[in-house]
């Protein structure tokens, strides 16, 4: 009876509201599927980063990554997920010991088909590619590194709480994924020691014998003019993830930030999602030539987010997420 209603009001609205809907094109995308997708706010996307960085740094074992965990895992209870908050003592490169806890919502919890979508919420304890290497070891804000995957993720938890998609949907938020050896460092090169979060998560999966039918992960999200090529290990591992994601960004009119180009082989969690645990994952990571003009410098602050971008991503994800059956 309550999703009749819903259902009732929900019908009212759009068809009130239909022509006055800023994005025409999502409209078709619902007729084609036959799904009515809600629309993302951008808005609201960036008030989540923004909310983020407002904790300030958020590498772990630090006040503001603790304070921050409670945040993100309090939303998802408010949008009426299944909450797990996965603590664990993680091994830096340098032997520091990370009280680290990925965060996972779970929407749908009883149903076997699944999807997982995935974000890193630390921020990196040092800015070591900035160009003054006096900053070198500051901690950075992780505005676009970090929260803004986190950010268009939790918007899309508070659309999962008004309107459950047909599928089941887990959110993760990773932790310890950008913890990694820093240029200052001059030992030998640390093997795995990005993405600890994921690793730990993909060995010990919140649920027994977890699988989803596919990963999405997002990182660095919402920078202006952002351009996500197809990274490779997505394009071995996943394929059809890639494929499916980028059509949908295109018709949605996106294709300028979905570019049709190959990336190189880029080191995140979809790694490990897609080597350990066996669930095929993308990423959508802004890459060309180089991360975001300021990627792990003092500088990954508030004023590089732009709505456009978070938009994009959303819209293009929450169309992909109401399609699955
Ligand atoms: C490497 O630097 C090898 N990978 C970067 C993954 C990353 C860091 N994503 C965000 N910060
Ligand atoms: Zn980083």
């Amino acid at each position: 009876m309550k999703h009749l209603i819903r259902f009732l009001i929900f019908s009212l609205l759009f068809i009130s509201c239909g022509n006055t809907r800023g994005n025409k094109i999502s409209t078709a995308g619902a007729l084609e599927t036959g799904v009515d997708v809600p629309d993302f706010s951008a808005d609201s996307a960036y008030l989540y980063v923004k909310k983020q960085v407002d904790f300030g740094v958020r590498a772990p074992n630090t006040a503001g990554h603790k304070a921050c965990a409670a945040y993100l895992a309090s939303e998802l209870r408010r949008f009426g997920a299944e909450v797990t908050e996965q603590q664990a003592v993680l091994t830096a490169y340098d032997g520091t010991r990370l009280n680290a806890v990925n965060i996972i919502g779970s929407f749908n919890p009883k149903n076997k088909t699944r999807i997982l979508l995935v974000a890193h919420w630390d921020s990196r304890p040092f800015a070591d590619n900035d160009p003054d290497t006096n900053k070198h070891k500051t901690p950075i804000l992780g505005a676009n590194d970090g929260a803004s995957g986190v950010g268009v993720l939790l918007e899309m938890a508070r659309q999962f709480g008004e309107k459950l998609p047909e599928t089941g949907v887990d959110i993760v938020f990773f932790d310890a994924e950008d913890h990694g050896q820093p240029y200052f460092d001059k030992r030998a090169e640390a093997t795995n020691s990005w993405c600890l979060g994921s690793q730990y998560w993909a060995q010990n999966p919140h649920v027994p014998n977890y699988h989803a039918r596919y990963g999405i992960l997002l990182d660095m999200v919402g920078a202006k003019g952002a351009s996500f090529k197809k990274d490779k290990i997505s394009t071995v591992y996943a394929p059809h993830v890639v494929d499916k994601v980028w059509a949908r960004a295109e018709s949605l009119g996106y294709a300028s930030f979905f570019r049709d180009e190959e990336g190189g082989y880029i080191t995140d969690d979809h790694v490990y999602v897609n080597e350990i645990i066996g669930i095929p994952c993308i990423d959508i990571i802004d890459f060309d030539n180089g991360f975001f003009e300021h990627w792990h410098t003092v500088k990954d602050d508030m004023s590089n987010i732009d709505k456009n971008t978070l938009k994009a991503v959303g819209a293009t994800l929450l169309e992909v997420v109401y399609s699955e059956k």
